[in-house]
């Protein structure tokens, strides 16, 4: 057989596991896999340095399928080349419940699957994390044992979607060179010809951002290995524009928008067995076939065995240290570090903002941790990322430690994930709390993917002043709170800040939001605890004088507010208990015999926050008293502002008094 057969059957082993897949389930795109076929094949073959029985090695190459609807391109591969996760079975079993062939990969479901793709754009985004991580974790530990690519598969839709510009121009300043995408120019997207909405020069584009981007017949299996071994070489971001045609091979649905997305019909499969004399049933790969895809997964056994030599060899601290940060490990000195540092603040007690403490935080935190990598988009002064340990990536130093990742909310958040799931490190970045909004489709599918990305959200309520609503958040706690397997934090000083960045550092499954303030907050954590009491989630600060009539709740800056409004109370005759709620999620997860005591039973609940109600009800009832944000908020200073929108110790305990005496 030629070497061209070869491929050409190679090829058409995924098209048609992709095929029949889709149209057993009813449901997929087969499309995509079909007119992409004889690139994976070319990637897979002949560069990919993998190891099909190792899929978690930490030198692999990265595939991302950022179009995530073919994902039966992604999961036939990974059959074919003998990832044990991925059996026949999960191939019949494509979009079934339970399955690990989700209709679009989902990390964690099956090894080879290196991000959760579907949300277009995101693992375009992802892969500069990816690339960028490659490169930070090679400038700490040598080409002997970092030293791998990051390819990427996008379709028209990726490359429309507004992250996809952050990302690119991101990779060309960074000139990530070993990031490498293929653009699957099939001039389809759902409702018909790409031009409907979009006549863009994408290879101008690329060009313009500081990538390497020229136009292939994505068909040719000699073009395409032409260009990524160039790619291979270049100074640059590469994009290898695909001429392909969508549902390649289907008599009549291919090259239109019939193929995108919906199971082919049995005549056109029966037209497809034809046209690429496949006569093999469902299924079933002719052994041949299936055996010189299988010999592909184990190409990479060499170099895979040979890199764990050279670990093996390494000075036993490199090593050490490379495999605690690659098993995502904090250092053993971390818990000691952080409590020393939590004792003395009790001491000195601080009257800082909490964006303040992050940074008095991140300071002892990023001195102890060499793994964590900060970033800000473009509000480094006012976010506080920066520490005395984090120096400028530049595309000369990938050495260093700090991000400047521009104006780019959504690029920043999608790329915290790819340098999360690249291994190795633990990444933070910052913007403004209502800002939240432009990076919230990434730190969604950081939730969903159950990973360590974290978010500092500054600036976190009409605390910020004069810049006014629209740079005031009123409803992104609840909104970030609705996000599941996300952890929202909201300290409400110095103390409660460092516990939680501690907590945030130690979930390894669940990114975090810390939301500060910009205004200065008094030490209310006033006597040590050894305990990280933040991590109940929430627990009574100041106890009352004697039994409980009023329990006030508050979070962040209005802690202070609550305090007030206790001292009032407690002189009037009222005992009344504040209770801090710096995570509602963690609070969730207590005992119900910690819950009910921390929720306790006095007669009037009270919950003070400066953003909406939704999501107290279920601490202080239907029949609580809401103190906090009914609509947006104003331009004016912050001693205005908390006046004008009633919330003010005296203003809460005002109405209270009204409620006791109704
Ligand atoms: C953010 C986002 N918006 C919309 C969709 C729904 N969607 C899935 S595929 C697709 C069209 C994508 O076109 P293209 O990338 O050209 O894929 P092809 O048709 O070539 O398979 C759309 C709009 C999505 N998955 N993600």
């Amino acid at each position: 057989m030629s070497s061209r057969e070869q491929h050409d059957r190679m090829a058409n082993a995924i098209r048609f596991l992709a095929m029949d897949a889709v149209e057993k389930a009813n449901s997929g795109h087969p499309g995509l896999p079909m007119g992409c076929a004889d690139i994976a094949t070319v990637l897979f073959s002949r560069f990919l340095k993998f190891d099909a029985k190792a899929p978690h090695w930490a030198d692999r190459d990265r595939f991302i399928l950022s179009a995530g609807h073919g994902s039966m391109l992604l999961y036939s591969l990974l059959y074919l080349t003998g990832y044990e996760d991925m059996t026949i079975d999960q191939i019949k079993n494509f979009r079934q419940l339970g399955s690990k062939t989700a209709g679009h990969p989902e990390y964690g479901h099956a090894a080879g699957i290196e991000t959760t793709t579907g949300p277009l754009g995101q693992g375009l985004a992802n892969s500069v994390g990816f690339a960028l991580g490659e490169r930070i974790m090679n400038a700490a530990f040598g080409n002997d044992l970092v030293n791998h690519y990051t390819y990427v598969l996008a379709g028209d839709g990726c490359l429309m979607e507004g992250v996809s510009q952050e990302a690119i121009a991101l990779a060309g300043h960074l000139k990530l060179n070993k990031l490498i995408v293929f653009w699957d120019n099939n001039n389809i997207s759902i409702d018909g010809p790409v031009s409907l909405a979009d006549n863009t020069d994408q290879v101008a584009r690329f060009q313009a951002s500081g990538w390497n981007a020229s136009h292939i017949d994505g068909t040719d299996p000699e073009a395409i290995a032409y260009a990524i071994e160039a790619a291979r070489h270049s100074d640059k971001p590469t994009m290898i524009a695909c001429k392909t045609t969508i549902g390649f091979g289907a008599p009549t649905k291919a090259g239109t928008n019939k193929a995108h997305g919906s199971a082919l019909g049995p005549e056109e499969i029966a037209g497809a067995r034809k046209f690429f004399n496949w006569s093999s049933p469902p299924f079933e790969i002719p052994a041949d076939i299936l055996d010189a895809w299988r010999a592909v997964g184990k190409t990479g056994v060499k170099a895979r065995t040979d890199w764990e030599g050279r670990l093996a060899k390494a000075d036993a601290k490199l090593k050490g240290e490379f495999e605690r940060r690659i098993a995502g490990k904090l250092p053993e000195n971390f818990d000691a570090v952080l409590g020393d540092y939590k004792k003395k603040l009790s001491q000195d007690k601080p009257k800082v903002a909490t964006r303040k403490s992050s940074e008095m935080a991140l300071e002892v935190i990023n001195g102890t941790v060499p793994e964590t990598i900060g970033g800000s988009a473009d509000l480094t002064g006012s976010n506080n990322t920066k520490t005395s340990q984090t120096k400028n990536i530049t595309s000369d130093d990938y050495g260093q430690r700090y991000v400047h990742y521009g104006v780019r909310e959504h690029g920043m958040a999608a790329a915290i994930n790819g340098l999360t799931l690249h291994g190795g490190l633990i990444a933070y970045g910052g913007t403004f709390l209502c800002f939240s909004d432009y990076a919230r489709p990434s730190m969604r599918l950081a939730s969903l993917m159950g990973i360590r990305s974290i978010f500092v959200m500054t600036h976190d309520s009409i605390g910020l002043g004069e810049d006014g609503p629209t740079h005031q958040p009123v409803e992104h706690l609840a909104a970030l709170r609705a996000i599941p397997n996300h952890n929202v934090f909201r300290p409400a000083d110095a103390v409660e800040t460092a516990e939680c960045w501690q907590i945030a550092l130690e979930s390894e499954k669940t990114p975090s939001t810390l939301a500060l303030t910009r205004q200065n907050l008094p030490t209310v954590r006033t006597e040590f605890s050894a305990k990280n009491l933040s991590s109940q989630g929430a627990y009574e600060l100041a106890a009352a004088s004697g039994e409980a009539v009023v329990t006030i709740f508050a979070t962040g800056s209005e802690v202070e507010i609550a305090l007030g409004a206790r001292d009032l109370l407690e002189k009037h005759g009222h005992p009344t208990r504040v209770v801090s709620v710096p995570c509602f999620e963690l609070f969730d997860l207590q005992s119900d015999d910690y819950r009910k005591k921390t929720i306790g039973n006095a007669k009037v609940k009270v919950a003070i926050e400066a953003g909406i109600r939704q999501g107290w009800d279920h601490l202080i009832g239907t029949d609580g008293i809401f103190v906090g944000m009914h609509g947006f908020g104003a331009s004016g200073t912050i001693e205005q502002l908390y006046p004008h929108f009633g919330i003010t110790a005296d203003a809460a305990a005002k109405v209270v008094e009204a409620r006791l005496h109704k």
